[in-house]
């Protein structure tokens, strides 16, 4: 028996001096060192009576101990289930009881917080701060540096990650190590990735795109990454130099492209620069093209399913695209109605299906059944179709989805807290478009009969609840609500309406 996840990603890596991480301030992590907090780590899980299969779930700043948290769960067959730092109390208490995690990892600053929750729900708490302070480590100090690996098969859970969904609830999507393993051998092969890549990370890991596609490439080759905590443009502009590859979100080139040190000398040595997680304007594209030299290769993945297309690395990435189907990934267009595949050219819903493909939604059958088919393909609910010359072009969604600086906000989830609201009749939340952000919220609001709800009292509710990245830039009173003769309201009537208003 074995651990394939463990074994292929970490595991090789035992006894290596090579640096994994270089941290912002120049530090180096060998793999050793690394490979030894991660067992150090998992002593500390399984001597809190954590068993295969049990959640963690891990709300911290980004650091190698955070990464490493994500080893020592995989070695110990436990599931990983990393969230958003952004995320309020009232939202970390839905997947603390929907998921059934065993362990809260937070932050510090957070547990007094925290710890009732925690407590209410018969979860153990640990802390773990930026800077790798914290009970955890304090605890992992005194474990072993070596652990014996918990078997595993590629069918097991190696991770849950929460995504929004259009009823407003938040659905755990279930991945396999199967789902990771192979889709991280597909995208080494696919980008070419080596050992003598640097890659600047500067992405969060507590989503697919900083944690699988970056962190797991780069573990895959025996890499190094320029570990840095989050996007900051000062730190990119010095290290990029030491780099030979980069991912990023749209907003990353976006902001890249404002800054004059960001020039074509900078960027000369580069040999990758992706993007992904919302979709990259061609102006965008043709821009970098102009000022680096680079053109940036766009692919498109999700939550459930990892990465699903990517254009070619030697051959034409074109603008606008997110080019083909990954070797191992099946891809049709499909009428929304009725499934039935459609012909080249014609627009309709990306299917999927392959390893990569998500095992289902935790304890949510029906809505797995909704969007996994019986055959193996999964309806992504992006809008899509297939050129002459096979590149996939994304047009839109079929759901009702916002993506703001790569993260995604579900309207719904915001619409519930506006309609609880005093004066409140009904609401509508739409996707405007955001200079940074590419997108952002808007809420609209319509009163009840001879009611003047106060919206500075509404966005402090709402501020209070939920996420800053889900707070709508503005929040604007209107009549009434377009509605089509099903009844269902027309965001893009709202959307032509109001685009111009934030
Ligand atoms: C930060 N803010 C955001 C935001 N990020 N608001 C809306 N949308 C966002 N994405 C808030 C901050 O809290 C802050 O609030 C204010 O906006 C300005 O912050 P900032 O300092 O300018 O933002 P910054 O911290 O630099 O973050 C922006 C960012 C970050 C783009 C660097 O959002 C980011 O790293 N995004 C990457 C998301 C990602 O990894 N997605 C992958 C999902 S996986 P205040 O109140 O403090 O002013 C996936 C699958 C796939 O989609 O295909 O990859
Ligand atoms: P998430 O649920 O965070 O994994 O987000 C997945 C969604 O991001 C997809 O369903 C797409 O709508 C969007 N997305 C990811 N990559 C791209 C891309 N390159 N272009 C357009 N949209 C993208």
């Amino acid at each position: 028996m074995a651990n394939p996840l463990y074994d292929r990603l970490f595991g090789i890596h035992a006894g290596k001096s090579k640096p994994f991480l270089l941290l912002e301030d120049g530090t180096p992590i060998s793999y050793r060192a690394f490979l030894a907090t991660t067992a150090q780590l998992a002593h500390v899980l399984v001597n809190h009576g954590l068993k295969p299969d049990d959640r963690v779930a891990v709300q911290v700043e980004k650091s190698p101990e955070a990464l490493a948290l994500y080893g020592a769960c995989v070695q110990a067959g436990l599931v990983f289930l990393p969230l958003n730092t952004a995320y309020t109390s009232e939202e970390l208490a839905y997947f603390l009881e929907n998921s059934g995690a065993s362990l809260l990892v937070c932050d510090g600053a957070k547990a007094d917080q925290l710890r009732l929750l925690a407590e209410g729900s018969g979860v153990l708490l640990e802390t773990l701060n930026g800077g790798g302070s914290g009970s955890l480590m304090g605890e992992a100090s005194a474990q072993p540096s070596t652990f014996t690996t918990v078997d595993r098969d590629l069918q097991d859970l190696a991770a849950f990650l929460y995504t929004s969904g259009t009823t407003g609830r938040s659905k755990g999507a279930m991945l396999t190590q199967d789902n990771l393993l192979s889709n991280a051998d597909v995208l080494v092969d696919y980008w070419r990735f080596s050992e003598e890549d640097v890659l600047l990370h500067a992405l969060p890991i507590f989503h697919t795109h900083g944690l699988f596609v970056a962190s797991n490439v780069i573990l895959a080759v025996g890499g190094s990454m320029i570990f840095l905590p989050k996007f900051d443009q000062d730190a990119i502009v010095e290290r990029l130099p030491q780099a030979t590859s980069m991912m990023g979100v749209p907003t990353f080139y976006t902001r890249l492209l404002g800054d004059d040190r960001f020039t074509k000398e900078l960027t000369t040595h580069m040999r990758l620069f992706t993007s992904g997680s919302a979709p990259l304007l061609a102006d965008t594209h043709r821009q970098f093209e102009q000022r680096t030299g680079h053109r940036i290769l766009e692919r498109y993945g999700m939550t459930e399913t990892n990465m699903n297309t990517s254009n070619p690395y030697d051959g034409e990435r074109r603008a606008g695209t997110v080019g083909f189907p990954l070797p191992g990934v099946e891809l049709k267009i499909t009428d929304p109605e009725s499934g039935v595949e459609l012909q080249k050219g014609s627009i309709g819903v990306i299917e999927i299906r392959g390893r990569n493909v998500f095992k289902g939604y935790w304890q949510m059958p029906e809505k797995t059944a909704t969007e996994l088919r019986e055959d193996g393909f999964f309806i992504t609910g992006d809008m899509g179709k297939i050129d002459e010359d096979g590149y996939v072009h994304i047009v839109g969604r079929n759901k009702d989805l916002i993506i703001s600086g790569g993260y995604n906000i579900y309207p719904k989830e915001i619409e519930l807290v506006l309609d609880e609201q005093p004066g409140v009749l009904e609401s509508a939340v739409i996707g405007v478009p955001h200079t940074d952000f590419g997108e952002a919220p808007l809420g609209l609001i319509v009163p009840e009969k001879d009611h003047a709800p106060d919206l500075d009292q509404i966005m402090a509710s709402v501020k209070q609840r939920l996420a800053r990245f889900k707070h709508p830039q503005k929040l604007l009173l209107i009549d009434n609500l377009p509605r089509n003769t099903m009844g269902k309201v027309q965001k893009n009537i709202l959307r032509e309406r109001y685009s111009e208003r934030v």
